[in-house]
């Protein structure tokens, strides 16, 4: 796995559900995770900060069901949101799922930035585009990033690059490739992390 030089310190918060209990990080820019289910949103995390265990990473589709909040070397936040678009996840979970998305986007006023994650092997859909769409309404940069590019053979990457953006009418060097195993594309990742959070390059501010 690749190392992330610039995190020198990384905490786990707290994880929560509606908004009187998330944390308040006194103004804090927080930057957070979202894609559909399974998309490696917490092994992306993970690799980002240097542990192969702070967010919880699993087989299961659907296994983050809370808003899981990190403090990175006391200068940024993350925020790993759960998935999107489990079909098993009981329906209950699903009715929750779409207001608990909602009231974070909507109420968290140090939102800076969302690294949206899409896997390399599928086109994005409605969902995808309607969150592009709601973060350029409220000011809320993205940061597009393909994951599991290590499961395509090298000359297939930036053409699965270009097939992501193409529905998202992104060009395919807006894109960040990334690869959890092998840490593809961290340098990349981190430099648009630093720029989108207004921090210096080993992310403090
Ligand atoms: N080959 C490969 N596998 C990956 C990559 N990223 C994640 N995975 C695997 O994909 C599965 C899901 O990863 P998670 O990080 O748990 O995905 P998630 O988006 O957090 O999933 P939920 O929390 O359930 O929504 C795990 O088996 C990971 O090991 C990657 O870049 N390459
Ligand atoms: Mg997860």
């Amino acid at each position: 796995m690749a190392e992330n030089p610039h995190v020198k310190q990384v905490r786990f918060v707290k994880s929560a559900v509606h908004p009187s209990d998330f944390p308040d990080l006194e103004g804090m820019p927080e930057l957070a995770v979202a894609g559909r289910s399974n998309v490696g949103k917490s092994s992306l995390i993970n690799g980002l900060v240097n542990r192969r265990r702070l967010a919880k990473v699993s087989n299961t589709p659907g296994r983050t069901q809370l808003l899981n909040f990190f403090v990175v070397n006391e200068a940024f936040s993350l925020c790993d949101l759960p998935g999107y678009g489990y079909a098993k996840v009981p329906l209950v979970m699903k009715r929750q799922w779409g207001p608990m998305i909602e009231r974070y986007l909507e109420g968290r006023d140090t939102l800076r930035g969302l690294l949206l994650l899409m896997d390399a092997r599928r086109e994005p859909g409605e969902w995808e585009t309607g969150l592009i769409g709601w973060c350029s309404e409220h000011g809320i940069a993205v940061i597009p990033v393909v994951t599991k590019i290590d499961k395509l053979v090298p000359s297939k990457r930036m053409p699965a690059l270009a097939a992501v953006g193409r529905p998202l009418g992104l060009p395919a060097k807006q894109l960040v490739g990334w690869s959890a195993p092998n840490g593809d594309g961290l340098e990349d990742l981190w430099g648009r992390v630093v720029r989108v959070l207004g921090l210096d390059v080993d992310g403090s501010d």
